[in-house]
């Protein structure tokens, strides 16, 4: 197993774990641990990998503060950072929304800027009870940026999207819980406990029809009602044929649990 830097990585009974390493910037995003970053995800993703569910956390007392501000020349004028989302974020943001595994996030503590569009984009989000999302980025004289502006609005609607990517305030986890930002708000020292228990929850499910699920609605942000109701029956002629779908029922029949292989 590659060893990296800036992120521990695990993978146990089909459960990927990448935890964001740095806690002395509070995970920041810097160079290397965003393509420590991606390579994790690409692994993930790769042709006969074994993860069947990935999970996205932090170390110490935040999920991640965003960009690594005292990098380079994140400081300076003649800074390109347009061609720094293309070429280092975007790819790690593609190649997670492509994924075939569903995707947790357990945030930890603080997630802030790119930070919190990483912890957003997960299909479940979860967070510590001291917890907060902040939209920084105004704070710093900057646009959202990282999926943001694409994420934000869908999950808590324009209005709030709006008033914390421009007031760039902490919204505690108690608040974005109440907001359908998040899932789940757990006490701080179960957040990993809890993390686990989700993450082998997905990675026991039917795979297949997670992922399905994931693709189909990111597909319902694009489609019209119509279309969606085709792409869902494209989808389920698919399913139908799986392993898992045949397990599901027949363990229905049989009264007993199903056991899902992710075929
Ligand atoms: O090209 C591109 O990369 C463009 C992409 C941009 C995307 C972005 O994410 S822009 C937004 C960048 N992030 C921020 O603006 C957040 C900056 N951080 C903060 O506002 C605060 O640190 C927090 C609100 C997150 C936490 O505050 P607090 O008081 O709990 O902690 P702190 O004391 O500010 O930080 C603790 C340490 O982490 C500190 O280091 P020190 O003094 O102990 O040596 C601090 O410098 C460091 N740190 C925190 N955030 C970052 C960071 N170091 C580098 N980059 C950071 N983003």
């Amino acid at each position: 197993m590659a060893d990296y830097e800036n992120i521990l990585f695990s993978l146990e009974d089909g459960l990927a774990t990448i935890t964001l390493n740095r806690p002395e910037s509070l995970n920041a995003l810097s160079s290397g641990l965003k393509a420590d970053l991606l390579h994790a995800v690409r692994r993930v993703g790769q042709k006969g990998s074994d993860a069947r569910a990935l999970l996205i956390t932090g170390t110490g007392r935040a999920f991640c503060a965003g960009a690594d501000l005292m990098e380079g020349n994140m400081g300076s004028a003649d800074r390109d950072l347009g061609k720094s989302l293309i070429d280092d974020y975007h790819p790690i943001l593609l190649e997670l929304a492509d994924l075939d595994v569903p995707v947790l996030s357990a945030v930890n503590g603080v997630a802030a800027g790119a930070g919190m569009s990483i912890a957003i984009s997960a299909d479940i989000v979860i967070a510590a009870h001291s917890a907060y999302f902040l939209q920084a980025f105004v704070n710093i004289g900057l646009v959202p940026d990282a999926g943001s502006t694409f994420l934000l609005p869908r999950l808590v609607g324009s209005a709030r999207a709006r008033a914390m990517m421009m007031l760039g305030e902490r919204i505690p986890s108690d608040k974005a819980l109440e907001w359908g930002l998040i899932y789940e708000v757990v006490d701080d020292d179960m957040i990993q406990l809890r993390a686990k228990e989700l993450g082998h929850q997905l990675a026991n499910g039917p795979t297949r029809a997670l992922s399905g699920i994931r693709h189909l609605v990111s597909q319902s942000q694009k489609n019209n009602y119509a279309e969606q109701l085709q792409a869902e029956a494209g989808m389920q002629r698919q399913m139908g044929g799986t392993e898992d779908a045949i397990e599901g029922v027949m363990a229905f029949v049989q009264k007993r649990k199903a056991d899902f292989k992710g075929k």
